[in-house]
């Protein structure tokens, strides 16, 4: 690989400094030195990225375009710099132009464009297929606007606007003379022309989508693949004097349709809304992404009769979904084909991945809000449904049950799981427990009709970020145990560090490398937002959005139920422990905004309690993103990973504290049952139901009645909550929704069986805690046995398993 010296480097840097910031040296701060670096980088990634497309284009390999409403990108720069390799070159060429590199990397700010963990696996994969060679393109939207950035007031979540573009900006290549149009609204009639019946469609508003792409380097290699952010502008601009009145209003009901479109990223997680702007969203993307890819291969090869044997599409859930129906209608439409051959080779490009299997997290839009503002894609809609219930009826001959179940168009509602199921060649799920609900319950009628499309692939994390980057102590610790930097090519290799679970010397050095992250992190916190972290204390933590199912307040009771036990017995004999939170709420998520005004009260009222000084604490960090998270999970000793069982497709979380050396707490749910499977029940604090016990539960007329009448310590912990503490809140609403259901299933996601279980796990884990080498080894193991929590494992399967594309040979895992 070409390298540039730091001295290269600095010049680079300083013209662009002058040219582009229009900045001497002398008068550049972090920001105008961010953007000039930047820059840099970008340039050498634009010719690589051309380089890249020739390659593509001589070799013809099959492509992969992976489609995704989010990818939480982060911060770039630095990540960058390591995968080209010039780390080292930039750090010093920063040096020697008067600044601190550290400044220079957190200016930064992070691109998120996502909101959680699809967003954020969507960045991974991107990271993973240009490493491992596979050409590969990611598709979104440019979202002026990323996800709020939250502010605790009083204790309560408010949110303000993430202006990230502003200096984000800055890795963008705007591509005008790709922009596609996009059509909303109008009418269509079907006509008979030159022997063939034709569309035409009338009437409609046009939005242009321009072109921002971020070019994406992989690690140890020349590729550097695109992911292409869509952009909405108005087609006019001209002179509106010009126009006779219809057209005026026409053109300014597109100015303000571009005008939002793009605007901002929906902050929901598992809750879709149903809102017109964010069905216009999905089909303004999937529109120009389908035309893009169809044009540039018809451009190329004249003809688009074997588009599926050259371009796999992944829809990243069911969000891209509406790909399907505009695939079909730019095939037939545009390019003249019939409804079987495009069916047949549009259903052989999309695959779908599932990422949920809360019911209420499912996507469905209604037949008023999708057929007037699409109306071509709902008459498409409508004829795949009918095609797809008649095999469905073949199948199951009488059954009006499963045609109900598996339908695509029920009750003027357009469900678009079962649009996927229908028709994409592969669907998977993100573990192996999570892909098993997905074939024997969600889809269990679709996969008895077809079960070979149904597939598993284990989520995985970047390792190169998530561990070699966040993590520089642990990460030089890795490659002299193991002689070399080889795992950051092959994470299996981690497999190596085994052989050290009984050297006291190293046990040791793992204790400090993860005392002196603490630290870190505890100067990070007292910057931020002043707080005095207990260094000495167990850092716990629990680090994801909100939800009832991933069970926060299951650990804020613990931590009441800790608090009151320590009062009752100041000298109770336990290690000191810090509780760090960081989670957004969606911002209409009433109950997952009380749990975190509860959090900030509980965390008031122990700070204030001379009983708890040294010994317990609690906080609520703001503004939990990528950035936070990079600087968190090194510092973690215990991982928090208590969702109810059954409810969390995977977590990646979960891999990313395994792989930094935390200790897990967690229920067997997601990718925990496959961590559990390497690490065994020595090397985790498993608790809690199992998916099977809790359905049983439930089936049986589950009362949380009869825990609460039975365990005093429960009972307490939920009297407390709902009298409040010394900021005088009462948290009554949350413990009525446990016990008597306020509006919903008491409990649902069971916290008062798993209770008495959690609490157990917690003090089996603080024993442990005590001998530190027992737990330095249960971390060095974690650390180990991570490498199949690699991205590049996860990509390597999606490859062979899905896209069958070559990609470059790993070691077998086991
Ligand atoms: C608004 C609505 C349509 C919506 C629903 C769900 C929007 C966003 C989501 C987020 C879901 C799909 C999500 O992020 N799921 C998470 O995906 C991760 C990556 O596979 C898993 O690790 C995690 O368990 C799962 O919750």
């Amino acid at each position: 690989m070409a390298s540039y010296s730091k001295q290269a480097l600095a010049d680079a840097i300083y013209s662009k400094l002058r040219l582009n910031c229009g900045r001497e040296l002398c008068e550049a701060n972090a920001s105008h030195m961010f953007r000039a670096c930047a820059l840099v980088l970008r340039d050498i990634l634009a010719e690589r990225n051309l380089d890249t497309q020739n390659w593509v284009r001589e070799t013809m390999s099959r492509q992969v375009h992976y489609m995704s409403m989010e990818f939480l990108l982060g911060r770039s720069l630095m990540k960058n710099a390591f995968n080209l390799g010039i780390l080292d070159a930039l750090t010093e060429a920063l040096s020697d132009m008067g600044f601190h590199p550290s400044d220079i990397f957190e200016t930064e700010p992070d691109a998120g464009l996502g909101n959680g963990g699809l967003g954020r696996l969507a960045a991974c994969y991107m990271d993973s297929m240009a490493t491992l060679g596979i050409p590969a393109t990611g598709y979104s939207i440019c979202y002026e606007l990323g996800a709020f950035r939250q502010k605790i007031v009083n204790g309560e979540q408010t949110e303000l606007p993430d202006d990230w573009l502003n200096l984000g900006e800055a890795w963008l290549i705007p591509k005008p003379d790709e922009t596609e149009e996009v059509r909303f609204g109008g009418t269509v009639d079907q006509r008979w022309e030159d022997g063939r019946l034709r569309v035409f469609h009338t009437g409609y508003v046009s939005v242009l989508a321009v072109p921002r792409d971020m070019a994406v380097s992989g690690y140890g290699t020349r590729q550097v693949n695109t992911l292409r952010l869509w952009d909405a502008k108005a087609p006019v601009s001209i002179d509106m004097s010009l126009f006779s009145k219809g057209e005026y209003l026409k053109a300014s009901e597109q100015n303000a349709m571009a005008a939002v479109i793009a605007k901002v990223l929906y902050p929901a997680d598992h809750h879709p809304e149903g809102k017109a702007l964010r069905l216009k969203q999905q089909y303004f993307f999937v529109s120009a992404t389908a035309q893009s890819i169809l044009r540039r291969h018809y451009n190329e090869f004249g003809t688009l009769r074997d588009f599926h044997l050259r371009h796999v599409i992944q829809i990243n859930d069911t969000h891209p979904a509406l790909a399907i129906p505009e695939l079909m209608r730019i095939f037939m439409d545009d390019y003249g084909f019939g409804w079987d051959e495009a069916w047949r080779i549009v259903s052989n490009t999309v695959a779908y991945t599932n990422h949920t299997v809360l019911p209420e997290a499912l996507e469905h839009w209604s037949q008023d809000l999708m057929e007037p503002l699409l109306p071509r894609i709902w008459n498409i809609l409508c004829e795949i449904n009918n095609r797809y219930g008649a095999q469905v009826s073949a199948f199951y001959p009488g059954d009006g049950d499963k045609l109900r179940d598996t339908a695509i168009v029920w009750n003027r509602e357009v469900r678009m799981a079962n649009l996927c199921v229908a028709a994409c060649f592969s669907v998977n799920g993100v573990s192996a427990m999570h892909s098993d609900i997905l074939r024997n319950q969600l889809f269990r009628d679709a996969a008895a009709m077809a079960p070979d499309k149904f597939k598993n692939v284990t989520n995985g994390i970047d390792h190169r970020r998530w561990l070699a980057q966040v993590n520089p102590g642990m990460d030089a610790l890795v490659r002299e145990l193991t002689g070399n930097d080889g795992y950051l090519l092959e994470p299996q290799r981690l497999r190596e560090l085994e052989r050290f679970s009984s050297d006291g010397a190293v046990l040791e050095r793992l204790e400090k490398i993860k005392a002196q992250n603490k630290e870190s992190f505890a100067r990070y916190a007292r910057r931020e937002w002043g707080f005095a972290l207990n260094t000495g204390a167990i850092f716990d933590v629990q680090a994801k959005r909100l939800h009832e199912y991933k069970r926060q307040l299951l650990n804020a009771m613990h931590i009441l139920h800790l608090y009151l036990t320590l009062k009752d017995n100041p000298n109770m004999d336990f290690h000191p422990r810090v509780f760090l939170f960081g989670a957004k709420a969606a911002p209409a998520y009433q109950t997952a905004k009380e749990i975190i005004r509860l959090i900030s009260s509980l965390s008031a009222q122990i700070a204030a309690d001379p009983v708890c000084k040294d010994r317990l604490q609690v906080f609520f960090l703001p503004n939990y993103r990528v950035s936070l998270a990079e600087a968190l999970i090194p510092a973690s000793e215990i991982s928090e990973q208590i969702s109810a069982a059954g409810k969390e497709a995977s977590g990646t979380g979960n891999m990313k504290f395994m792989m930094n050396g935390a200790v897990t707490i967690g229920t067997l749910d997601g990718a925990n049952v496959e961590m559990h499977q390497l690490l065994g029940d020595e090397n985790m604090f498993l608790f809690g139901l199992t998916a099977k016990e809790a359905e049983a539960l439930r089936a049986a007329g589950y009362n949380p009645r009869e825990y609460y009448d039975r365990n005093p310590a429960l009972r307490r912990v939920l009297e407390e909550m709902a009298k409040g503490f010394g900021d005088g809140v009462s948290y009554a609403h949350l413990t009525e929704r446990l016990l008597t259901g306020a509006h919903c299933l008491p409990d649902e996601f069971f916290l008062l069986p798993d209770f008495e279980p959690y609490r157990r796990a917690q003090e089996r884990a603080g024993e442990v805690y005590r001998d530190r080498d027992a737990w330095n080894r249960m971390s060095l193991l974690n650390i180990a046995r991570s490498g199949g929590f690699a991205a590049d494992r996860s990509i390597g399967d999606y490859a062979r398993e899905i896209w069958s594309v070559p990609y470059r040979k790993f070691p077998d895992p086991n």
